[in-house]
């Protein structure tokens, strides 16, 4: 597939959509930025909500393809869920139809499978065709978004990537973010992999960088022309000195999705 060059980037002024308005562009990358707060410093950034119907139609006029980060990030309401996340997604994908866009890139996330048992550190044992196993609303809006991708695929030849995100932040933070940990750099490189390797369909992969206690298989990534350069392990021996190890009976850490099992952190919106 030829490189897209104009991309919508939705959820722009979120953590991941401000990482890669930095480091798409060098990757040669146009972005139109579509938020419904305003994008700091992005005058021309769209701000509405997926909702407006003409707002939308207008955003995606006209670009190549669609990376696709905005909606809830974390556990709320069901209700709230449904209108960011399941119903804002699915009128991205009409807008994207009507439009002709060929290519979506869908931040999914490990909370699509997060009731999956933790492999161990090291073994990259869960692999992309695992059941869902959503551990709150949050994660079975991110099974919609999947199954949408999928419809629309199958239906209307909208190729997507649906990227089940680990922990996309600067550094790793927790122990358990040393399994998970995307880097930025790590992340721009797997859009760009994403967004124009050729002939996907509908695929799914787990998205981290090649750390050495990875819990999933990266190699549906790495068929798309990813290449990790990252590895959260030289944060290992200060987090693990601060935090301790993750121990195998405790609620938090029996399942992948951690806490979003037991006690999950709540959108502050
Ligand atoms: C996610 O899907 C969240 O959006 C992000 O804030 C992190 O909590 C991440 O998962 C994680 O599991 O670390």
């Amino acid at each position: 597939m030829t490189a897209p060059r104009t991309v919508l980037l939705t959820g722009a002024a979120g953590g991941v959509g401000t990482l890669m308005r930095t480091l798409l562009p060098p990757l040669g990358y146009r972005l139109r930025l579509f938020d419904q707060r305003p994008v700091e410093g992005e005058p021309d950034a769209v701000t509405a909500e997926l909702a407006d119907a003409e707002a939308l139609r207008a955003a995606v006029h006209g670009v190549d393809a669609i990376v696709h980060l905005a909606g809830i990030s974390l556990e709320s309401s069901f209700e709230k869920i449904l209108r960011a996340n399941i119903e804002g997604t699915y009128r991205l994908y009409e807008a994207a139809r009507e439009a002709g866009v060929r290519r979506v890139v869908f931040a999914s996330s490990n909370h699509a499978v997060g009731f999956a048992p933790r492999p161990p550190d090291g073994s990259a044992a869960l692999q992309a065709d695992t059941p869902h196993r959503p551990d709150t609303f949050y994660g079975l809006s991110k099974c919609f978004g999947e199954d949408l991708a999928a419809l629309y695929w199958e239906r209307h030849g909208i190729e997507t990537v649906s990227l089940r995100i680990g922990s996309c932040f600067p550094e790793p933070t927790t122990v358990r973010m040393l399994s998970l940990w995307l880097s930025p750099a790590d992340c721009a490189r797997l859009l760009h992999a994403a967004l124009t390797a050729e002939g996907v369909g509908h695929t799914v992969a787990y998205a981290s960088s090649a750390n050495t206690r990875l819990w999933w298989d990266l190699s549906t990534a790495r068929a798309l022309g990813y290449d990790p350069q990252d590895d959260s392990e030289p944060y290992a021996a200060a987090l693990l000195a601060a935090q301790g190890e993750l121990a195998p009976d405790d609620p938090d850490h029996a399942h992948l999705g951690g806490t979003f099992c037991t006690n999950p952190p709540i959108w502050p919106h």
